[in-house]
């Protein structure tokens, strides 16, 4: 079914379609939904949210977000290094067949969901964050290592041709490969290629699997890491035909309240204008914010959020006690300081969770 015949339920003309002239009517649908939602409120998604949490790790049915709010989030995303390099486990040891029961529930839930990409070098066989100059340049059509690059998109196709629902159809999946690439501790990042390398590889990646694996139902979300003007962000945007969502990943980080605030809604003023002139649809791709503040998601998050509209925000992952001692998360779970604050969060109208999207039904 062609774009031109997805009717909205008023059988209006659709407010946006897809980059991809073939996607499916489930890829589009979501399409749609995710425009339009924007002005019901904020869908809030968390990665790795129904494999593990801080204490516990694959406890059926658990999330540390339905812990606290009794409800699971709207958006789940998911990551797939080390699939290039046929690991039964991605790199965060979550195993590959439990991801895929994980995205087929969050579907049937009537949540959306989102797969990154932390892949090797395929250069010098390192991980994402060990970046060698030359990279880029190889794996592109001509370069020693392109027969390798096209190996691993097989892989990711095999992976999302895999993800099929109850009743048959493909899950649609929003890809986010190639992320903060205006950061350099990826070897896809600013300091280890040209803006023109960047592009033909993102139009590379998009074109092998859309064109050559014939895979539609994959949306293309497109995200910087903190921006500071839309001629930066544009600098390595490869065309409207290529992307479907904008966004960027912010971490709080050694900043303060007041300077976050006023970084994160100057990159909002902007995502929103560039993602409006474009047509695409704008999220907050990755974020996390300071878990001593026991009123960060409703003092110095929320106000922000209000003044902005966007698609959703991602909690990145609650990894919990990593080997080094560190303690990782990003949303909060049962008994952290901000509990009670991330429940007053959920509980005010802009934000919605899982309960929320399926009454909306966006993928019908
Ligand atoms: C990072 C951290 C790492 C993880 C990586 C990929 O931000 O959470 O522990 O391996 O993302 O998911």
């Amino acid at each position: 079914m062609s774009v031109a015949c997805v009717h909205k339920q008023d059988d209006q003309k659709v407010s946006i379609s897809s980059s991809d002239p073939d996607a499916t009517v489930l890829a589009n649908t979501l399409y749609v939904h995710l425009k339009d939602l924007m002005s019901k409120g904020i869908m809030f998604g968390h990665q790795d949210d129904l494999a593990y949490g801080v204490n516990w790790k694959y406890e059926d049915g658990r999330s540390d977000v339905k812990d606290i709010t009794g409800e699971y989030p709207a958006v789940f995303g998911w990551e797939l290094g080390h699939l290039e390099i046929d690991a039964p486990a991605n790199l965060d040891s979550v195993p590959f067949n439990k991801m895929k029961e994980f995205i087929r529930k969050g579907f049937e839930m009537g949540s959306v969901i989102t797969i990154s990409w932390h892949l090797n070098n395929p250069l010098n066989g390192g991980s994402a964050w060990d970046p060698d100059p030359k990279t880029v340049e190889s794996i592109l059509p001509g370069g020693e290592k392109h027969d390798v690059y096209k190996e691993w998109l097989d892989k990711v196709a095999a992976f999302v041709n895999d993800l099929v629902a109850e009743d048959g159809q493909l899950i649609p999946v929003i890809f986010r490969p190639f992320h903060e690439w205006n950061g350099s501790w990826f070897w896809w990042g600013k300091d280890h290629c040209s803006a023109s390398d960047f592009k033909a590889l993102w139009k590379f990646t998009v074109s092998y699997l859309r064109d050559e694996k014939n895979i539609h139902h994959l949306l293309y979300a497109f995200n910087s890491d903190k921006f500071y003007s839309e001629e930066e962000y544009m600098e390595r945007y490869p065309g409207d035909e290529w992307v479907d969502l904008v966004g960027f990943d912010i971490y709080q980080r050694e900043m303060d309240n007041e300077e976050y605030v006023k970084v994160l809604d100057t990159m909002l003023t902007n995502l929103e204008h560039l993602a409006k002139k474009r047509n695409k649809v704008p999220a907050l791709t990755e974020f996390g914010g300071v878990n001593t503040d026991s009123t960060w998601w409703t003092k110095t998050f929320l106000p922000v959020l209000k003044k902005h509209k966007v698609s959703y925000v991602l909690g990145w992952r609650n990894a919990g006690l990593k080997n080094n001692g560190e303690l990782e998360y990003y949303v909060p779970y049962k008994g952290d300081v901000s509990e009670n604050d991330f429940r007053e969060f959920y509980k005010d109208s802009i934000t919605l969770f899982q309960t929320d999207l399926l009454k909306e039904k966006i993928y019908k």
